[in-house]
């Protein structure tokens, strides 16, 4: 029996100002512009949000650091590159495998990601400079794994103390002759949050490591799938879609990478863009340097995959592909749709909020809508406007103090290597059919009437939403798990996954409904009961009282 669906009392104008009540007018009148009444309707434009701005200090933010986003999730899933962390300990322990990106090594057995590899730097270096360490480092490395490539990654006092962490990796470059290395000036301040990081490591990997494998690749339709990072497997079931269907993964940016998939990159005749926020800036580059074409896909939802390998086979427009997609589709989503019928009976009608960093809000509401929940409320950590209201308007978005302190790299087309990948009339007739390219949808288009998408949540803000509008499953990550289950609200980790997974594709729909379903239906949150709630005051005296 579906449950009766929870009437919500309060009108949303009612709850963001309940959300802004307690703060100082100035932090209200910021937090305001970054509080948005869903008022997107087809007819008219999406309303404008602040976001990709600096978090008010005080205030305890989602988000992570410009390393983070860096090394963490661009580089981090690469396994035969060895990522050293110059920086103290912390920076490189707390970025290891945390986010769950899984690696398969079994073709060549090479994995560097068991290892956590930093220069633990001490008070000594930060005080005398750190480059000797580092020096010595790359060296140690080099002389234990031999890996085809070492990526230098700087953490705060690195920037503060002006170590040259770019000249350190040319010199050991040229010393090895037989390995790259390369560094991201990715400070943990460098941006206003792990967004930041994105972008440095998208340039710093374009410009050190794609195109350098000439040799060409097999395959009659070849991708890469760029921004999807393996978390949970999502990576494997996508990959096993692909080959199921006939198509070529070239390189994934950057989940079970390799240094080899990077440097060809350049090879595919199409880019697919998962999550855009972490890695547009290659797509942009991979199009201007060598003329493949980019598209918007998703493979989070069952629906979404089919739609997104209809996309694909669209744009080869080869009638063997098309077949073989819809030979695909057709032999995975009975499954699916059984699964998704069963747990409906359950699950429909239910509510949930996502605030999770750049992409995951949007797409895993595909998900929830597939099983009949919707979406209460929902946010990014970092994202940026064109993430909540469609890629139309980056024209629009103004560079601040923040953005310019990105490198931005001028990329051009390569005399010898750029072809378009179709003819001028093959790109107008697929255009003229509705075929969308370089495009995406913002989230506030996704999201109905008069519901409330917050940028940049915090903690405070995170926990009133939940007392006022009772959700039956809030997702975010570890930071807000504990709080918000104590809230007596089941609480889904969609960056790690907590230890689930996949989520993506066929499968990991089906593992996805599933467990949403198991958590909705149980009772056990329900009868938490958090220390404050029975005491909400403590007392505490002194011992020499
Ligand atoms: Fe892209 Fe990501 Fe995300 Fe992201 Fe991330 Fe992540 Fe994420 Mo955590 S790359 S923006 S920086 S989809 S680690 S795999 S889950 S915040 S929504």
């Amino acid at each position: 029996m579906a449950k009766t669906k929870k009437v919500v009392q309060l009108m949303p104008a009612d709850i963001k100002e309940e959300l802004l009540k307690k703060y100082p007018p100035k932090v209200a009148r910021k937090r305001a512009k970054q509080i948005l009444i869903n008022e997107a309707t087809e007819a008219e434009a999406p309303p404008e949000i602040l976001a990709n701005v600096r978090t008010i200090p005080g205030i305890i933010t989602m988000r992570g650091c410009t390393y983070a986003g860096c090394k963490g999730v661009i580089m981090g899933p690469t396994r035969d590159i060895l990522n050293i962390t110059h920086g103290p300990i912390g920076c490189g322990f707390y970025s290891w495998l945390t986010r769950r990106n899984q690696t398969d090594a079994s073709s060549d057995g090479v994995n560097y990601m068991p290892y956590c590899f930093s220069t633990d730097m001490q008070d000594q270096d930060i005080i005398f400079g750190g480059e000797k360490k580092l020096s010595a480092a790359i060296q140690e490395a080099y002389d234990i794994f031999h890996p085809k490539g070492i990526c230098v990654f700087a953490t705060c006092p690195v920037g503060l103390i002006g170590d040259d962490i770019h000249a350190v990796s040319r010199k050991m470059k040229e010393k090895f002759g037989d390995c790259n290395v390369f560094a991201f000036s990715c400070e943990g301040y460098k941006g206003v949050s792990q967004s930041a990081g994105h972008h440095i490591a998208n340039n710093q990997v374009f410009t050190n490591l794609v195109g350098e494998n000439t040799e060409p690749k097999e395959g009659k339709y070849k991708i890469n799938l760029l921004g999807e990072y393996n978390i949970g497997g999502d990576g494997f079931e996508i990959d096993r879609i692909m080959k199921k269907c006939g198509i070529t993964n070239i390189s994934t940016f950057s989940g079970n990478s390799t240094y080899d998939q990077f440097a060809s990159a350049q090879h595919a005749d199409l880019d697919c863009v998962m999550c855009h926020r972490s890695i547009n800036y290659v797509a942009d580059m991979l199009e201007t340097k060598y003329g493949i074409p980019w598209i918007k896909v998703n493979f989070i939802g069952a629906e979404s995959t089919a739609k997104s390998l209809r996309k694909i086979a669209e744009y080869f427009g080869d009638q063997e592909l098309i077949d073989r997609v819809e030979a695909v589709i057709a032999e995975e989503m009975p499954e699916v749709k059984a699964v998704a019928a069963d747990v409906r009976t359950r699950t429909e009608g239910k509510t949930a909020m996502l605030f999770v960093g750049g992409s995951r809000a949007h797409h895993y509401q595909d998900l929830f809508a597939e099983m009949g929940m919707k979406t209460l409320s929902a946010g990014y950590e970092f994202a940026h406007r064109d993430d909540y209201e469609g890629r139309q308007v980056i024209p629009e978005l103004k560079p601040d103090a923040d953005s310019r302190n990105i490198e931005e790299i001028e990329v051009t087309a390569d005399e010898k290597l750029y072809s378009p990948r179709k003819t001028a009339d093959e790109f107008k007739a697929l255009e003229d059919a509705g075929f969308e390219f370089k495009h995406y949808e913002g989230m506030n288009d996704q999201m109905d009437k008069g519901t409330l998408i917050i940028d940049d949540l915090n903690q405070y803000e995170a926990d009133k939403l939940v007392e006022l509008l009772k959700p039956d499953i809030f997702c975010a990550g570890i930071k807000e798990k504990f709080s918000i289950q104590k809230l007596g609200v089941p609480m889904k980790q969609l960056h790690s996954y907590d230890s689930g997974g996949p989520y993506a594709g066929f499968k990991g729909a089906i593992n996805f409904y599933k467990e949403i379903d198991r958590l909705v239906s149980s009772k056990v949150w329900s009868y938490m009961k958090a220390p404050w709630q029975e005491s909400p005051e403590l007392t505490a005296t002194f011992v020499w009282e």
